[in-house]
């Protein structure tokens, strides 16, 4: 049985299925990384016909150049993207989709609400949360909220890294595409690596990508990759790190700038669209990421990687991080103080000892990286998973 007559049997036609996904942008590129992502993925794997409102294309541009920032209504990779101005917009009962998605509870236009009451058949309503591994989640995830004045329900979807939350977003051909990407890099002599600006012998170093707060404590660390044992090669897209950077370059980062002090070798490189950020990640021997998106990607690309968490009110994010950790302590060891470290939960006295450690333990880290992929892969994919809930809701 295909998604399409599973989902919406009683509804006798062959149009697509309707998706109306709204991002607000809070601030950075996850939000929106994460609802570009699902909207690529909904369209391409289940033949949803996906609107995408989103209030700042701007943001967007960075990780999808093809965005162009004056269209109110643009169809991008078979997405149709309308450019979110206002909560003031009215809408007409035809506007409105088969299946409805705040993110990160976005208030959704209050007439598109309005709408939907009006309807006799209510499309399913959604709001997708964020991604923490905390134990309750499991206890609100699919939880029904009854809209206070209209005749609605919208239900809590978790992303998670366990059964009973909605997962991780993992496309279907992802670890197909890594294995062919890796293989065609090597193979063709590193064209991805090269047109990043690196030379062989660069291509041979340790490589590291760094995605990260501004809080990070990058200077520490680039001192302890000039003083380490072995050559580092530490890639950075634009705008990232711009204070530790500016005191190492003695300037302004800018892309295509490369300075070698000692064992480290770094250099500023383009933000990349969302597709090629994957294969940084997939090439690199250690990551850092941070925020959501990022932290995901680097889990699914199955190396070493050291997570800068969104800073939240009263250190709430120590408990995120702490019950990440616990959960995927087992699989990498030595990512536990490094991760404690460079969140500054723990005083680092020895940045050197502690990236030394790290470099020494991450040697059995590869078998383990991919038994957590594996472990995570059991879960199923979020968006398979949200579409069978939706399933479930349609026969209600
Ligand atoms: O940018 P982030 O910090 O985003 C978020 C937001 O702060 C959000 O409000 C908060 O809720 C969330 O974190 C927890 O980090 P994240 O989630 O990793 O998103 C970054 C996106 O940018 C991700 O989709 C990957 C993409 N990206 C590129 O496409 N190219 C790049 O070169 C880089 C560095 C990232």
């Amino acid at each position: 049985m295909t998604f399409e007559t599973s989902i919406f049997s009683k509804q006798n036609t062959q149009a697509p299925i309707r998706l109306d996904l709204f991002c607000k942008v809070v601030d950075n590129f996850g939000d929106i990384g994460i609802c570009w992502r699902l909207s690529k993925q909904f369209a391409s794997e289940y033949a949803i016909a996906v609107q995408l409102w989103v209030d700042d294309l701007a943001s967007f541009k960075r990780l999808c150049p093809q965005v162009s920032l004056d269209q109110e209504c643009q169809v991008v990779e078979q997405i149709t993207v309308r450019h979110w101005k206002n909560q003031a917009q009215t809408f007409s009962p035809s506007d409105i989709a088969d299946i409805v998605i705040e993110f990160f509870a976005c208030d959704i236009p209050p007439d598109y609400i309005a709408t939907m009451a009006t309807l006799t058949r209510k499309p399913i309503w959604l709001n997708l949360e964020g991604l923490t591994a905390e134990t309750w989640v499991e206890g609100c995830h699919r939880l029904p909220s009854s809209h206070p004045q209209y005749p609605l329900t919208k239900y809590f979807y978790y992303p998670g890294f366990t059964d009973q939350t909605g997962g991780l977003i993992c496309e279907a051909e992802l670890e197909t595409n890594r294995q062919i990407f890796l293989m065609r890099e090597s193979e063709l002599e590193h064209p991805f690596l090269r047109g990043l600006g690196l030379s062989s012998t660069e291509i041979k170093a340790s490589k590291v990508s760094l995605f990260c707060y501004p809080h990070a404590p990058v200077s520490d660390l680039i001192q302890a990759w000039c003083n380490s044992s072995s050559p580092v090669v530490c890639l950075v897209p634009e705008g990232v790190a711009q204070t530790a950077l500016t005191a190492f370059f003695g300037a302004t980062p800018e892309v295509g700038m490369s300075k070698t002090v000692n064992a480290l070798t770094l250099r500023v490189i383009p933000f990349l669209d969302q597709e090629n950020y994957d294969h940084l990640l997939w090439l690199c021997d250690v990551n850092f990421v941070r925020g959501e998106d990022s932290f995901v990607r680097a889990q699914w690309a199955c190396k070493p990687f050291v997570w800068h968490i969104y800073p939240q009110d009263e250190n709430l994010h120590h408990k995120k991080l702490a019950a990440f950790l616990d959960r995927h302590r087992t699989i990498d060891p030595a990512e536990s103080d490094f991760s404690l470290a460079w969140n500054a939960v723990q005083v680092c006295p020895d940045w050197d000892k502690l990236w030394r450690n790290y470099e020494q333990q991450r040697e059995e880290t590869p078998a383990l990286v991919e038994q957590w992929r594996r472990q995570m892969m059991l879960n199923g994919d979020f968006s398979r998973n949200l579409f069978d809930f939706v399933g479930e809701l349609r026969k209600k």
